[in-house]
């Protein structure tokens, strides 16, 4: 898994409101959880399609500790489902956040577009890659220190 940590660009601050309606505070973090996948996702087959299913879900587990680590410190976080693009921990909005949009714009990444669809081309993994994206009220090194939490969680028993 690779997970970086940024600051908003400029397209997110200023739809943030179409994104997360009910945030009182800005969005200050944008974490991009990319996995790689046993399968290119160039193409859609069954194979595809349960590869997919059980990424989401490694996400959503993943995401759902760090979520919740920061909200306990009165930070705003949400994750936003890969497959749809609204978010899973706030209220949606009337704009479905594109996760392939969010690599190509903070880690500059080149895409493609298959079947009308445009997918990320990762230097090492190719097509074999699932995004999804993370956002947060919290400054970067607050979500970068959770989510080493969450990741390696004897650092967070301090053990
Ligand atoms: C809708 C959709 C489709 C539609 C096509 C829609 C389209 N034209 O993009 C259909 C159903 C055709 C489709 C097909 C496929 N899809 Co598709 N799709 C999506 C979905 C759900 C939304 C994409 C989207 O929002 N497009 C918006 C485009 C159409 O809008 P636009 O006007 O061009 O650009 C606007 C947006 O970018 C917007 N925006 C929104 N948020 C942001 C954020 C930032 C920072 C910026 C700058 C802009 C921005 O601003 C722009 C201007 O308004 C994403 C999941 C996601 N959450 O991203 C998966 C997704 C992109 N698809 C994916 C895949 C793999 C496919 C397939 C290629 C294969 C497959 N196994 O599913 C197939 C095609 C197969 C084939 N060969 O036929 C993967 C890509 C993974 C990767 N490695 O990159 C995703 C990420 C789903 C997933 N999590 O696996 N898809």
């Amino acid at each position: 898994m690779q997970c970086t940590v940024h600051t908003p660009n400029a397209y997110l601050n200023q739809h943030q409101t179409a994104l997360l309606p009910d945030w009182k505070q800005s969005v200050a973090s944008v974490l991009i959880v990319l996995q790689p996948c046993s399968v290119s996702l160039f193409d859609r087959t069954p194979e595809t399609e349960v590869y997919k299913d059980l990424l989401r879900q490694q996400f959503l587990q993943f995401g759902e500790s760090i979520v919740h680590q920061l909200q306990r410190q009165f930070h705003h976080a949400t994750r936003f489902d890969p497959r749809t693009g609204l978010p899973i921990d706030a209220t949606a909005g009337t704009l479905r956040l594109h996760d392939v949009a969010v690599v190509r714009s903070l880690l500059g990444y080149d895409t493609l577009n298959c079947g009308g669809c445009l997918t990320i081309v990762h230097p090492h993994w190719q097509g074999a890659v699932y995004p999804a994206t993370l956002l947060s009220s919290a400054p970067p090194v607050t979500v970068e220190r959770v989510m080493q939490q969450v990741e390696n969680p004897v650092l967070a028993s301090g053990r």
